[in-house]
């Protein structure tokens, strides 16, 4: 026994997070694959990092100092179950199985359950950054028991990114808890992704600007309020040229956006908790429609607005337009953290949403300054009942509400969809609002259903005798 960590499952990430693991001061790291070619590619590629391949289970396991601890990175879903079977017949009481791969945070509730029988601990952990943060620095989210965290945490602070000399990497809460937080993480990239695409679509048909041009734009945002990865790598993509055709890349790509489902797991998760993140939801569904070629060709000759859209001042539209995606954002991630306090409570987890927002500074796709601003807000009020009315937060709104106004009537006007900046408007309206019209929909239930109702002037339950005389009852 030689290995003081071990990682099963070879490919991009796996590989990745071996190295990374690897490189570190005191670690040994012993590498297992399914099919051995993967094995002896990565040993022949990095003679450098001293790993300790296994050819089975077995071997894997018998090259692990006590207690064994081993992180999977294999495709998720059933893969990830045979992996786990094989681990737990090998493996021994107080031993430490890490699930590092996407798995929807229901199968880690159920996995941990199970694996937990054995006497052995097992661990979902959310780990976002993509190839490059596996191997120089990932935002890790782990659940499960303290007892596990003992041993890991250590070892995954070591391979953390780094945010202001802060490691991004934190023990979430129990079971499913890591993979639930990296699910949000996930739903919110959406968000995030789309807000930046509207903002681009808009500037683009509004000014006539270039990609190139934007690029430019986009890489003065993110010298402010903005900066952001996602910020950065727009400028970047933006600014490519077509190497075929000369044009812009963006030109030539197919606009038909791609998922894997953690966005869709976001909003599904949402939906079952009562929880509106209406700008992941709009964020996954416009990844939906652009996705439906047929559709799209049957609704081409729908008649659009007769003015098209040139706004005066292209200076101060480009500024509303950025004013516009900051507050969505706000909105954005405000709902995206609301649904991780509704997973907290639903699933008894005891999760500290600042500690959330410090690990997600540096490492993952969503990194950004304002993760700063949000730890903030949940270290001044810890119990923070809705991170957009933080006085930082609600002041940025205050400041760009008359803006994000403007942007969504002229895309309205002139028939640009901006779904995530005009849903998160709404939202913001929604809760800003002193009467909703909930109370007519009331009317209606009682109506149909009998469903009751309550009184803004008394207390107790009331239905209407729709169908008699139309008196009203207490109940
Ligand atoms: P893949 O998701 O492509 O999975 C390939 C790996 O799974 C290979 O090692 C393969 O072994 C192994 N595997 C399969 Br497929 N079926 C298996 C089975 N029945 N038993 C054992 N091993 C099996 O790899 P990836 O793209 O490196 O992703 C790994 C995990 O990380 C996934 O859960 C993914 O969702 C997640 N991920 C996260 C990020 C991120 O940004 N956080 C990015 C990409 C992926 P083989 O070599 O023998 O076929």
């Amino acid at each position: 026994a030689a290995a003081n960590i071990g990682v099963v499952g070879l490919a991009v990430m796996g590989a990745n997070l071996a190295r990374n693991l690897a490189s570190r001061e005191g670690n040994t790291v012993a590498v297992l694959n399914r099919s051995p070619e993967r094995t002896d590619a990565l040993i022949a590629e990095h003679p450098e990092a001293g790993f300790v391949p296994a050819y089975s289970y077995e071997e894997f396991a018998a090259s692990l100092t006590r207690p064994r601890t081993a992180i999977i990175m294999v495709q998720a879903g059933a893969a990830t179950d045979a992996t786990i079977d094989a681990l737990v017949e090998v493996f021994e009481p107080g031993d430490i199985i890490v699930d590092g791969g996407n798995a929807f945070f229901p199968d880690t509730i159920r996995r941990e359950r199970t694996v937990r029988e054995t006497g052995i601990n097992f661990v979902g952990a959310g780990i976002s950054g993509g190839e490059e943060g596996a191997l120089n620095g990932p935002s890790i989210m782990p659940g499960g028991s303290d007892e596990a965290w003992a041993t890991l945490g250590p070892i995954l602070t070591s391979i953390a990114a780094v945010a202001d000399g802060e490691p991004c990497v934190a023990h979430i809460g129990h079971d499913g808890a890591g993979h639930f937080v990296k699910m949000v993480h996930n739903g919110i990239e959406y968000a995030d992704m789309q807000l930046i695409a509207e903002a681009y679509d808009l500037i683009r048909r509004g000014t006539g600007k270039s990609p190139a041009e934007i690029a430019d734009v986009f890489a003065e945002w993110n010298r402010g309020e903005l900066e952001s990865y996602l910020i950065e790598i727009t400028a970047e993509v933006l600014r490519q040229v077509d190497a075929e055709t000369g044009r812009p890349l963006v030109d030539v790509i197919l606009d038909q956006a791609g998922a894997k489902g953690t966005g869709a797991w976001t909003v599904q998760t949402a939906l079952s908790l009562g929880v509106p993140v209406s700008g992941i939801a709009e964020a996954t569904f416009a990844r939906s429609l652009s996705s439906h070629p047929e559709q799209r060709a049957a609704a081409a000759e729908l008649p659009g607005p007769a003015e098209t859209f040139a706004p005066l001042d292209e200076t101060a539209f480009i500024e509303d337009v950025r004013q516009a995606l900051y507050a969505s954002k706000i909105v954005a991630y405000s709902q995206g953290f609301d649904e991780i306090r509704a997973g907290a409570a639903e699933y008894d987890w005891s999760i500290d949403l600042g500690a959330v927002s410090r690990i997600w500074r540096a490492g993952c796709i969503i990194r950004a300054q304002f993760l700063g601003r949000i730890a903030e807000a949940y270290t001044e009020q810890p119990e923070l009942p809705l991170l957009m009315s933080a006085p930082y937060f609600a002041d940025a709104l205050s400041r760009g509400q008359a803006a994000w106004r403007r942007v969504v009537i002229a895309a309205t006007a002139a028939g640009i969809p901006a779904p995530a900046f005009s849903s998160s408007l709404s939202y913001y309206d929604g809760l800003r609002a002193e009467r909703l019209p909930a109370a007519l929909i009331q009317g209606q239930r009682d109506f149909f259903g009998a469903h009751t109702y309550r009184r803004v002037d008394r207390p107790g339950t009331f239905h209407t005798l729709w169908s008699a005389d139309r008196s009203e009852v207490r109940l």
